[in-house]
Parts: structure tokens; sequence; C-alpha cells
């Protein structure tokens, strides 16, 4: 009786600034932010060279956005065009005699429709009853996934615990997710991360799904007959880059890179998975700050990339897998990534690869293409796979491509957390289980 008294009061102390408080300004300061009203998602036929060529010339000259890239199988292109160029792109298309289809009419709505409003109200009963405001029905932003990590280490002691392991660009901290199961002996470790491309919600929607269900429900994943999960430790940091994933919630929903020279207003950004180093620099990134793969100044430029590099070579010597979660597509992608070339232990990549296509394809009935880097999707170098296999020595070094194939792409709607990160889950238990086997 006492308990549920106090419990209300508790409650009602929670509500209270909610109550209280005058109404919350909608709008951020400064200029409006991006809006992409009338902006189509094309789905551009690119089977010939002539095709292909055109989009590339458009997206040079900034009149399209290609939101697939030219994948090397794939015989249609993901192109975004905003209005004021609908009519100069379509033109060159059938000048060309690309066919296109519109996939979304209006991205805007899209961009509204994606993600259900958590009311304030909402969101402190949730607090008040589990301690945390993080949920997987919307996307959240990076106060409610960094408190649900802190909620994690401070109601689980034994088994996780919270590591920062430097400060973007704007001085937010990388917080990473150690979970240590009792079983696990220190000498081998894996890492996952996610949000190193701003815009790919479902990547920290899913890579934090994941690691919830591994520490909420760590019976039911832990102690299967045989699971050997228990004797490593696990690394995962959920948003690599903070400040591109904070823009993309408050100013532009569709920013990809980190937010470097972000005061100059122009070209600001650097792609921090064209910033690693090994192979730095090579085809499939830029030097030009105002490209999508600008690479940045140099090989670590940017403190978001280099935090990473430090810590896992600091552990290089446990670390027997490094799998990053980018969306979209459906890839199963392992190294190379800088040209069309596979490493020695290329079998057992696709093995392992190919396992974690047939455990997600069980678990939530998506079919995704295995392959590696440069020959399933386009030639990219300074990406953090190539540096964790070629750099750090990482065996088991996967990219992962989540949902969908292009339907929504980036704006995939936030009823698709839940199904996406149960196959996310399932991708990585089956990585960690063929880490947790090598010497
Ligand atoms: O281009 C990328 O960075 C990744 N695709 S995304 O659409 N999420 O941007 C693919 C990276 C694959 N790995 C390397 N090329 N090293
Ligand atoms: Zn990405």
């Amino acid at each position: 009786m006492v308990e549920a008294q106090s419990r209300v009061l508790r409650l009602v102390l929670l509500l209270l600034p909610a109550l209280l408080a005058p109404p919350a300004l909608c709008m951020p300061e400064g200029d409006a932010p991006a809006s992409y009203a009338g902006a189509q998602l094309l789905r551009v036929n690119a089977s010939t060279p002539d095709h292909k060529d055109t989009l590339k010339r458009l997206e040079e000259s900034g009149a399209v956005e290609l939101w697939s890239g030219i994948v090397s199988h794939k015989k249609t292109v993901d192109v975004l065009v905003k209005p004021d160029k609908e009519q100069e792109v379509k033109q060159k298309l059938r000048k060309v005699r690309a066919e296109y289809a519109i996939v979304i009419n209006n991205l805007q709505d899209a961009i509204q429709n994606e993600n259900p409003v958590i009311s304030e109200e909402e969101m402190l009963l949730l607090e008040g009853r589990k301690g945390h405001r993080m949920t997987w029905h919307s996307y959240h932003r990076i106060s409610d996934l960094h408190g649900y990590l802190d909620f994690l280490a401070q109601t689980y002691p034994q088994l996780c615990s919270v590591i920062t392991i430097g400060n973007s660009v704007e001085g937010r901290p990388l917080k990473v997710l150690k979970i240590s199961p009792p079983g696990s002996t220190g000498q081998k470790a894996i890492w996952i991360d996610g949000g190193i491309h701003a815009r790919e919600w479902i990547s920290p929607a899913s890579v934090s799904f994941a690691l919830k269900e591994l520490v909420e429900n760590f019976e039911a994943h832990f102690h299967g007959q045989e699971s050997t999960l228990g004797s490593m430790d696990w690394y995962f940091l959920p948003i690599a880059n903070p400040d591109g994933y904070e823009h993309t919630h408050s100013r532009d929903r569709l920013w990809r890179k980190n937010r470097l020279d972000a005061h100059k207003g122009s070209c600001a950004g650097t792609d921090l998975n064209r910033n690693f180093g090994y192979r730095w620099g090579g085809q499939g990134s830029s030097r030009d700050p105002c490209r999508e793969i600008y690479a940045g100044r140099s090989a670590f430029s940017e403190p978001e990339s280099a935090a990473i590099s430090n810590f896992v070579k600091s552990k290089a010597s446990i670390m027997k897998a490094y799998v990053t979660f980018h969306s979209y597509g459906q890839y199963i992608l392992y190294p190379w990534g800088y040209d069309r070339k596979v490493p020695p232990d290329y079998r057992d990549l696709n093995r392992v690869g190919q396992k974690m296509a047939q455990a997600i394809r069980a678990v939530g009935g998506s079919s995704y293409t295995v392959g590696s880097s440069a020959t399933t999707l386009y030639p990219a170098s300074g990406g953090s796979d190539d540096w964790a296999k070629g750099s750090a020595k990482i065996k088991y070094t996967y990219t992962v491509e989540l949902r969908d194939t292009g339907r929504y792409g980036f704006i995939l709607p936030a009823e698709y957390i839940t199904p996406t990160g149960k196959e996310a889950l399932a991708a990585i238990k089956v990585v960690a289980e063929a880490a947790s086997q090598e010497p």
C-alpha cells in the first residue's frame, strides 16, 4: 500500500514539470529545417552505360542524390530529385531513354509519417514505469538512447557498463555499452556499431534493440545448449556519429556525414565511412568537402573515427569480430570495399555471412544478399570494415545494410524497428558464435 502510494507520488512529481511548463517551442533556432516538400524518390532503370553516365553526371552536378549508389549487379538506381530540378532531370533521363517509376511522390509526407510522436506526458509515464525513455516503436533522440545505456549499466552492474571512448566534433560522448557475461574469460571480444551514417536511423534503433535483448533477456540468449556466446565480451556503440544523428532530427532528415566545420555554413561534414585509415583516399571517396563521400582532410582526421580505431586497436588482440550496421539494401558485406578483391580467408567470411542471411530469413523472412563490398555494391575506400580487417586484423568483419530494398529507403517507418532489430540480433548471434570459436 505504502509502496503503491509512493509510486503514485513519484509519478506526480515526474509529471509536474511537464504540466507546469509553458508549451515547448517546436522550431529549432536559426534557419528553417530542410524541407523535402515535393521531392521525389525515383527508381530509375540504369541498365546501359549511357544511363549510368547520365546519373553520375546528374549526381556530380548536384541535381540528384543517388540513394542506393550505382550498384554493380542491379538494373535500377534509387534517385532523389528535388522539385526545382525535376524537369531538368526527367528530361535528361528521357533523352537517354532511361525509364523510371516514382516510388515516393512527396518525401516530406513520408518523413512526417515515419516516426510517431510520443508526447512528453507519455514519455514521463514510461520513464516512471520503466526507469528510462527508450522504446522500439519510434526513433529516439540521443538523450533517450544514451539514457538507456546508463539505465542498463545501473540496473545490471554485474553484467554491463558504459565506457565513453571519445567525443564527437561538437563534443557529444561516444558511448559504448560493454556486456561482460559471468562466463567471459576476457580473452575474446566482439565489436558492434551503428549510426556511422546519420540518416540511417534503423541502424542505431536495431543495434539498441539487439543490446536490449541480450541484456534484459540474458538467460534466453546466453544459456542455450552448447552456446559459447557467454564466453566473451561484447562492445556496442549504437551511435557512432552523434552530431550527424542529432542534425537529422533537428535540421535535415537526410544528413549523412559528421558535422565537421558546421559553423562555416556550406559543405560541412566528412563521411566517416571514408575516413578510416586503410587505403584511405582511394576509389569511391572524394577530396571535395561538398560531396557526400568526402574522405576528410586525412585518415582519421575526425574524432569519431579516431576514437573507434583507438579503442578497437587497444583490444585488437582479443577482437574476433567487427560488425557495423548501415542501411539500406539488405546486404551482408565483407571486405574488401576499396577494390574488387577479396581477403585470403574470404571463404570463411562468406560461409558465416550466408549463415547470418539464413538466420535473418528464419527470424524475419527478409532476404539479404551476401558478398564482398566492392563487387556486391560498389568500390569505396576508407570504410571502417576495411580498416578492421586490414589494419586491426579482425577476422569476422562485416558491414550489414539493414532494411529495406528501396520502398522507403532511409525513411523506413518506425513500425519496422522491431522486425529489423530481431533480424539484426539473429545475424549478430551467428557472427558472435563464429567469433567465440576462433582461437
Ligand atoms: O557506402 C557506404 O559507406 C556503405 N553504404 S551506405 O549506403 N550505408 O552508405 C557501404 C560500405 C561498404 N564498405 C566499404 N566500402 N568499405
Ligand atoms: Zn551507411
